[in-house]
């Protein structure tokens, strides 16, 4: 397909000989599911369908979307909410081998804009209400402003434009269109099933294809390591089109196992809490952000706990401390940090990893034939143990981000490892540690200074409740390190920070020289710490000073 970089011939050779391959479309192994889990509950909360009702819905929709010109490479921009036509429309567009790309519900029209236009999208999927926005008007908007307007997609009642139709309805409503329509299609397992959306901070974020092989695999593979049982839940609490929630493991590998879902439209400590209780949830899969919030929730005792064995958390280093702190909390659960992206690779410390590994690092790859390595600038591999920049390949790992050629020159090298951008360490467990993004360093006179090394010890002290150390800028030294720090009761002082951590025995040169008392940190929409934004203010702060001493 255009616009999409192949896996070069041999690599796919290798990977469909060693079986990770299936070469079935994700939406024929997804109704497999749904037949041999049929009268199992797929869904629990906030509605309750088995898998033959989900199955049976996503069918009658996928007929209506055919009709209305869906098909194999079809693309639909979904901009929906944790809500169960999410998880209906998913299905459907699996049957039909049409591909969505998942944007998240704080989208606003600079990305979605993009997004329609750069994949020439066919639909554009929205919630008919969801919080305070208008995403009706919003629609109309998109549809205006487009070089080809989308059809819309309404989860819940659609209004009477020409354009717009019920997801809703259509999959309650018999198509005229017979079941063997969706027999005959023709889909080509090494397409892409879906687009993710990268991570990058700057910039609008780039366009990532998976394809039918690689993502059953992903979700088949790390579900295998995550202790699924059949009469498990999972709550999704996180934006539900995330690659994290969506198939590592997430929705894709619990259906596999005939598990349930629990969906939840907020990771609000009060409703995250409530389901987790009246759902017996047995799974989290959680950003550090959430799970530091439900810690810190007043009513957090108020609530049962006891049914969660397994908290996943990703997306940003999950520091130990606030692992400890979580095992206390839920007290039959083992913490296992996933380190993974969007654009493939999975990283996961595994549940019989002795308990400081599972604590101190955040995994190792999930494939035997993840091939993964730290290199140094020039891009030699790093010696053991040394911090270095993960690059990686694999049979589920990108070969080029969507139509960008210029963005694929910079962040593959020339044999296909995508270029993370991550710094990362051996533990001798063989398992990795996470240092930091290659900007997340501080780099104070030459001397580098891992951000997240002072954070973890920082949220030892029993005054910060959340941390966040960005490089300043300094005449002198380069840079220096600001803590940002978001205070639980009375806030600390610098000085009170700095003896801990020499009572720590960290050496002196990584001591924050400022703090910063904020009530709060800006995340990104996937709830990640913003640290670009919370290092732009510091650097505004620090130059205002110095032209008001001039
Ligand atoms: P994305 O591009 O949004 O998929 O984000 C992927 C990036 O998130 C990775 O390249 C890492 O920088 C970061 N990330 C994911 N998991 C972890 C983790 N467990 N610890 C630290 N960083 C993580
Ligand atoms: O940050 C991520 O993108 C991420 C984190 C954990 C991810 O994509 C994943 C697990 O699959």
């Amino acid at each position: 397909m255009e616009g999409v970089t192949p896996f070069p011939p041999e690599f796919a050779a290798r990977y469909r000989a060693k079986g990770y391959w299936g070469d079935r479309p994700l939406g024929e192994v997804m109704r497999e599911w749904m037949r041999t889990h049929g009268e199992r509950l797929a869904i629990c909360h906030p509605v309750r369908r088995t898998y033959a009702e989900l199955d049976r819905r996503a069918e009658r929709l996928a007929r209506h979307l055919l009709a209305l010109g869906i098909g194999p490479r079809s693309s639909v921009v979904v901009h929906l909410p944790n809500v169960p036509e999410f998880v209906e429309l998913y299905l459907a567009l699996q049957y039909l081998g049409a591909i969505p790309l998942m944007t998240l519900p704080a989208h606003r029209e600079h990305e979605i804009a993009h997004y329609v236009d750069f994949i020439d999208a066919d639909a554009y999927a929205v919630p008919a209400s969801f919080g305070s926005f208008d995403f009706l008007a919003f629609a109309r908007k998109i549809r205006a402003g487009a070089s080809r307007p989308p059809l819309v997609l309404v989860a819940g009642e659609a209004p009477g434009d020409e354009g717009f139709v019920s997801l809703t309805e259509l999959a309650e409503r018999e198509p005229d269109l017979p079941p063997s329509a969706l027999a005959g299609l023709d889909i080509d397992p090494d397409d892409p099933c879906v687009f993710q959306l990268s991570g990058g901070t700057t910039g609008i974020p780039k366009v990532i294809p998976r394809s039918h092989n690689d993502y059953a695999y992903n979700s088949h593979l790390i579900g295998s390591l995550n202790d699924i049982r059949p009469d498990d839940v999972l709550l999704v609490a996180a934006p539900i089109g995330h690659n994290f929630p969506l198939a590592s493991p997430g929705v894709q590998a619990f259906f596999e196992w005939g598990a349930s879902i629990a969906l939840v439209t907020t990771p609000r400590p009060a409703e995250a809490l409530a389901v987790i209780e009246a759902c017996r949830v047995t799974h989290l899969e959680v950003v550090p952000a959430m799970i530091i919030a439900w810690l810190n929730y007043e009513r957090l005792s108020d609530h049962d706990r006891t049914s969660v064995r397994v908290i996943n958390s990703g997306g940003q280093k999950y520091q130990r401390e606030t692992k400890l702190q979580t095992e206390a909390a839920f007290p039959n659960a083992k913490v296992q940090e996933v380190f993974g992206m969007a654009e493939g690779l999975l990283m996961i410390a595994r549940l019989d990893d002795p308990a400081e590994v599972r604590h101190e690092t955040a995994g190792r790859p999930i494939c035997p034939d993840d091939e993964v390595y730290l290199v140094d600038e020039l891009g030699e591999r790093v010696s053991e143990g040394e911090i270095g920049e993960l690059i990686c390949r694999g049979p589920y790992t990108l070969r080029g981000y969507f139509k960008a050629p210029e963005v694929n020159a910079r962040a593959f090298s020339p044999d296909g490892f995508y270029l993370s951008g991550d710094l990362l360490r051996m533990h001798p467990s063989g398992n990795y540690i996470v240092e930091g993004r290659k900007k997340d360093l501080v780099n104070r006179g030459g001397e580098k200074i891992s951000a997240e090394e002072v954070e973890d010890m920082l949220l030892a002290h029993t005054a910060v409740k959340m941390v966040s150390c960005v490089p300043m800028p300094d005449p002198l030294l380069g840079e220096r390190m600001c803590a940002y720090v978001v205070p639980r009761g009375e806030p600390p002082t610098l000085e009170q920070l700095t003896a801990h951590l020499s009572s720590r025995g960290l050496a002196r040169f990584k001591h924050p020289e400022r703090l910063e008392l904020v009530e709060e940190f800006p995340l990104s929409p996937f709830g990640k710490v913003q640290k670009n934004v919370l290092a732009a203010r510091i650097a505004a702060a620090v130059a205002e000073q110095s032209l008001s001493r001039a």
